[in-house]
């Protein structure tokens, strides 16, 4: 299953310009099929060094794309309304909000690192308000909300399961799967909190407590975006949000946003993570145009490295949610699928994905077939069970074609 990655956070503090510039299409993608998504859903993209580069080929991506050595592949992003305190109790759009993040995988937690925004989303002078704060509000409302959830039928869950001498995880599971939370996630909590699978029904309020949070981290792992960093005085408190224990990335959703379409309008050279950008045609550019880029690279570029925004990105899916990439292909020797497109797929799986898992995530004919894979590097056969390397490229060999 596709993993899906959620934006998060009071509003005003740049949720939607960060979707909106995410979800800009940086180049075309011929083979992928863009379905209608809702204003809130959208496809943005992750990057990869591409293995064209290391094997000398020139590539034909279909499923994602290659620019300059670099593949963009698509992934899944929601933006989700601004939280309020009280969410949990349904204030604001507290319960439309819950019900976005239920479906995600991780989350991207935005926070104003220059601290003009208050915790009801209303601008406020520079440097008063606390972004730690606004990270708290996020876990906070959904601890709270969890806990509730959990609470409601917690002791018939709990008896149950210590009377069958049963872990509460095989009885919790079914009412966690509609918020994306499995069985192994569940037990993984229990023991993060210190507490015993199979005595849930004496578990202490404060162990309760406890679990429901060690849930929220294991099920909804987070990422800071310190969004508006361009701002005066944000880097202190990026660098105190980073001493409070949490990932978190500078970043500047506006610049962003600005740049995919100055590049788009053929203005400027860009590529989403690049540390740079040159400007194109300097004669096509108001006075007024030329030095809000130039003031960019100085607030933004110079200072961060860059916007930030793909890196986030990048964070969530490799570093949260463990996922490697990987490329199929059906010819080993040309690199290619049946109809010679060199490198045309490049999948993203979860480390631990097997060869033949693998095969089940590119077509489910191709895993039903499934007769063996290759590392196409090696040339090696592998075992079913071979778990999947970061850029292996794989053929599979099956007795049913994937057409
Ligand atoms: N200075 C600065 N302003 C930003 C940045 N990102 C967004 N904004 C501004 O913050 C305001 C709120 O942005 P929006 O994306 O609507 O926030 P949301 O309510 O969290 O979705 C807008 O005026 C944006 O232009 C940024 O990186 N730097
Ligand atoms: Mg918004």
């Amino acid at each position: 299953m596709a993993k899906i990655v959620g934006l998060v956070g009071k509003a005003n503090v740049g949720k939607s310009t960060f979707f909106g510039a995410a979800t800009l299409k940086p180049v075309e993608i011929a083979g992928f099929p863009f379905t209608t998504l809702k204003a809130d859903r959208g496809v943005a993209y992750i990057t990869a060094p591409c293995v064209c580069k290391e094997l000398g080929v020139q590539d034909d991506p279909q499923n994602s794309a290659c620019v300059d050595g670099t593949r963009l592949i698509p992934v899944d992003l929601i933006d989700t309304p601004g939280l309020i305190p009280g969410a949990h109790q349904g204030k604001g759009l507290g319960n439309q909000f819950l019900d976005e993040v239920r479906r995600a995988d991780a989350l991207i937690v935005v926070a104003d690192a220059s601290g003009a925004t208050n915790l009801q989303g209303q601008p406020v002078d520079p440097l008063t308000n606390d972004p730690i704060d606004d990270i708290k509000m996020f876990e906070q409302e959904f601890d709270l909300w969890l806990r509730a959830l959990i609470h409601k039928d917690w002791s018939t869950i709990s008896r149950t399961a210590q009377t069958a001498k049963e872990p509460i995880s095989k009885h919790l599971e079914q009412k966690m799967t509609g918020l994306g939370i499995s069985r192994s996630q569940i037990a993984r909590a229990v023991k993060e909190a210190g507490l015993d699978e199979y005595r849930s029904y004496q578990w202490s309020e404060e162990g309760f407590v406890n679990f429901a949070t060690q849930l929220r981290k294991v099920a909804k792992p987070i990422i800071v975006a310190a969004n508006k960093a361009d701002r005066e005085g944000s880097g202190d408190n990026i660098k105190r949000i980073e001493e409070a224990g949490y990932k978190v990335v500078a970043t500047c959703a506006e610049a962003e946003l600005a740049l995919r379409r100055a590049a788009d309008a053929g203005l400027v050279d860009y590529t989403p993570g690049d540390s740079d950008f040159t400007i194109k045609n300097p004669e096509k550019l108001t006075g007024g145009q030329t030095k809000a880029l130039e003031r960019m690279r100085e607030k933004v570029f110079v200072k961060w490295g860059g916007t930030g925004v793909q890196e986030v990105l990048n964070t969530a899916f490799y570093g949260l949610l463990n996922m490697i990439v990987a490329y199929p292909v059906e010819d080993p020797e040309k690199l290619t699928n049946s109809q010679g497109q060199v490198l045309p797929d490049c999948f993203l799986v979860t480390k631990g994905t097997t060869a033949k898992q693998f095969a089940g995530v590119i077509h489910s004919d191709l895993m039903e077939g499934f007769i063996y894979a290759m590392n196409v590097r090696t040339k090696r056969r592998l075992k079913d069970s071979y778990e999947l390397q970061d850029k292996d490229i794989i053929q599979i060999v099956s007795a049913k074609s994937r057409r």
